[in-house]
């Protein structure tokens, strides 16, 4: 049986989840408005995978036979200056949610709740990618201070990200 407390981490897990995906949109919504439809999309992708990360949160805690906790979720900001201040926020925000993921680990390990450490080490491990991605995509956006044009080229690429589900087959 699943304890209450792994339900209530794991529950607030898959709120942060979402409020990564309200971020995210809140995000693309900016790009979009500042003319970086690629970019806009790529974010707009991302608020789908987070929504995603969430919801398999949900139904492995179903699957546990207990009852998943609701809690509002937190209205994002919405206000940006630059898409280089985008990407800062998002790096930010992913080192954020890794330490959230690392203290579920470290719950579960505590309650001898194996299930869960396996189940969770999904996320820590995606973690180290997300973390990457953003660090790489600022990384890139730096590189337009000098070379401004870069920027459309960035743009252009971010326009073909497609989604992929993460937990597609499970
Ligand atoms: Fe769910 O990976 Fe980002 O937050």
């Amino acid at each position: 049986m699943i304890k209450e407390s792994i339900v209530k981490a794991l529950s607030d897990q898959a709120n942060a989840e979402y409020y990564s995906a309200y971020l995210y949109l809140a995000m693309s919504a900016y790009a979009d408005r500042a003319g970086y439809k690629g970019i806009a999309n790529w974010l707009f992708i991302q608020a789908k995978e987070e929504i995603a990360h969430g919801s398999h949160i949900y139904g492995h805690i179903l699957e546990r036979g207990a009852v998943p906790l609701f809690a509002d979720i937190k209205v994002p900001e919405t206000s940006f200056n630059s898409i280089k201040e985008v990407f800062e926020k998002v790096l930010n925000h992913e080192r954020h949610v890794t330490s959230l993921i690392d203290k579920i680990a470290t719950l579960a390990e505590e309650e001898k709740d194996h299930a869960t450490y396996n189940f969770i080490m999904w996320y820590v491990n995606e973690q180290i990618e997300e973390e990457a991605t953003a660090g790489d995509i600022l990384a890139k956006i730096n590189l337009t201070n000098s070379h401004p044009g870069l920027l459309f080229s960035l743009d252009a690429e971010f326009g073909t990200r497609v989604c992929n589900d993460p937990f597609a087959g499970d």
